[in-house]
C-alpha cells in the first residue's frame, strides 16, 4: 500500500509575458500568473501541481492572489505532516475549505504526481488511460478577423486535429460558415465564453448553421435555465465549460438537458480526483467529455494529457504545442505537436518537473513550508 506523509511545501509565484495576446468577448490575457508548486514526502519523492486561476476573476472567481492566500493559510497547513495512502483522500482532509477548488487542485495534482511515481507507473496508466497518441487541437483567440484567419491557415498546415476559435455576439456567422467550408477535413469548435443572454438568443441561433461540432458555453453559468431552452431549438450541441465545477453542476446539466457535452479543466472542479468520479459517470450517462485549456504551462497540461487517455473523451482537447503560448515552457520536457498528435510520457508519476532555470527569470516570490 502506498503511504504519503507530506514533509515540505514550496510555491512559486511567477508572471510569463505570452508570446501574443489571448483575446476573448471579457479580457485579454498578455501575462500568465501562476503558482507553482512541489510538494516533497517523507521518503523523498517529490510532485508538481499548477494553478490555474487567473490574475482577476475575469474567468472564475478564484484569482492567483485567493489560491496563494488558500493554500498558505488553510490548505498546506492542513497537509503538512498528514499521511495518504491515496490522492482522493484530500478532499476529506480539506473538509473545512469550502470550494477554493483551483487551490485544492494545486496540491491534488501534486500528491497524484507522488502517488503514480510510488507506483512505479506513469500517471495515465494508473487512472486507468489508454496507451494512444494525444490528439492536438489549438485555441485562435484573436482580437481580429484578419488575425484569426491568419492563425486557422497556420494551425491547418501544423496538422492540428480541431481549431477553436472564440465568438461572440460581434462574430459573423455568414463569414463563419465559409471558413469552416474551406477546411472540410478540420473539426472547429466555437467557444463563446457566456456571451450570450436570453434576449439574444435569436443571434446565437445564426450560429446553427455554420458547421461547428459544438459551441462551448453560449451563456453564463448563471443561466443554465436559458441554456436548456436554447439547446432544444438548436441541432449543434453545447459543451459547458464555466457551468461545470463540481460533479453536481453535471448532474444539474443533464437533468435540465442545459448541454450535451462536457468540458473538462481539471483545476475548476477542484482536480483530478474529481475530474475522474465526473468521467465514470459521464461514461455511465454517455455523456461525452474533452479536455479545455486555461494557458497553462508544461504541468497543468500534462495532467490534462493523462486525462485526455481515457476512454470517455470523445474529441480532440486544447492541447497545442508549448511554443504556442510561450518562447519557453516552465516546465520540461515541453509539448510538441508532432503530425496533430502529443505522445504520452513514459517515466512514472505525471511525467514533467519544473524547470528552475527558467521559473527564477520568471518568479515574483517564493515560499517554503515545514512541519
Ligand atoms: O474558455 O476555454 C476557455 C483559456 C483561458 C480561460 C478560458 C478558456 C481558455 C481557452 C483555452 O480557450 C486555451 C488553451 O489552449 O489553453
Ligand atoms: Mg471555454
Amino acid at each position: 500500500m502506498v503511504s504519503i506523509q507530506i514533509k515540505q511545501v514550496m510555491l512559486y509565484h511567477v508572471r510569463v509575458p505570452l508570446k501574443k495576446p489571448f483575446s476573448t468577448h471579457l479580457q485579454q490575457v498578455k501575462e500568465r500568473e501562476s503558482i507553482l508548486i512541489e510538494v516533497l514526502d517523507s521518503e523523498g519523492f517529490s510532485g508538481v501541481g499548477e494553478c490555474v486561476a487567473f490574475s482577476s476573476p475575469w474567468y472564475t472567481e478564484e484569482t492567483v492572489d485567493t489560491v496563494w492566500q488558500t493554500l498558505e493559510k488553510w490548505i498546506i497547513p492542513a497537509i503538512l505532516n498528514q499521511t495518504f495512502s491515496h490522492p482522493d483522500e484530500l478532499d476529506s482532509c480539506l473538509s473545512s475549505v469550502k470550494r477554493n477548488h483551483m487551490a485544492k487542485s494545486t496540491v491534488n495534482h501534486a500528491i497524484w504526481d507522488i502517488y503514480a511515481k510510488k507506483l512505479n507507473q506513469p500517471l495515465w496508466q494508473v487512472i486507468g488511460g489508454e496507451s494512444k497518441p494525444i490528439e492536438a487541437g489549438i485555441v485562435v483567440a484573436t482580437a481580429n478577423n484578419e488575425e484569426m484567419y491568419e492563425e486557422i491557415e497556420i494551425a491547418v498546415e501544423k496538422g492540428y486535429k480541431r481549431i477553436k476559435i472564440k465568438i461572440s455576439q460581434t462574430s459573423n456567422p455568414k463569414q463563419l460558415k465559409k471558413m469552416i467550408a474551406h477546411y472540410p477535413q478540420m473539426l472547429f469548435f466555437a467557444d463563446a465564453n457566456g456571451a450570450f443572454t436570453e434576449q439574444t438568443m435569436h443571434l446565437l441561433q445564426n450560429f446553427d448553421e455554420c458547421g461547428f461540432t459544438l459551441i462551448e458555453q453560449p451563456f453564463s453559468e448563471l443561466h443554465n435555465v436559458v441554456s436548456a431552452e436554447a439547446q432544444k431549438i438548436m441541432n449543434t450541441p453545447f459543451a459547458l465549460d464555466e457551468s461545470i465545477s463540481s460533479f453536481q453542476d453535471v448532474e444539474d446539466m443533464i437533468e435540465r438537458r442545459s448541454g450535451k457535452i462536457i468540458v473538462m479543466k481539471q483545476g475548476r472542479v477542484g482536480g483530478l480526483s474529481n475530474a475522474l468520479r465526473i468521467h465514470e459517470y459521464c461514461v455511465k450517462k454517455d455523456i461525452p467529455i474533452w479536455v479545455g485549456g486555461m494557458i497553462e504551462f508544461g504541468v497543468s497540461k500534462a495532467f490534462n494529457l493523462a486525462f485526455a487517455s481515457l476512454p470517455g473523451v470523445k474529441f480532440p482537447g486544447d492541447f497545442s504545442s508549448s511554443s504556442h503560448f510561450w518562447n519557453k515552457d516552465l516546465a520540461a520536457p515541453s509539448i510538441n505537436v508532432h503530425k496533430g498528435e502529443i505522445q504520452l510520457p513514459s517515466e512514472p508519476g505525471v511525467g514533467v518537473k519544473w524547470s528552475h532555470e527558467i521559473i527564477n527569470q520568471y518568479v515574483l516570490r517564493t515560499k517554503q513550508f515545514n512541519p
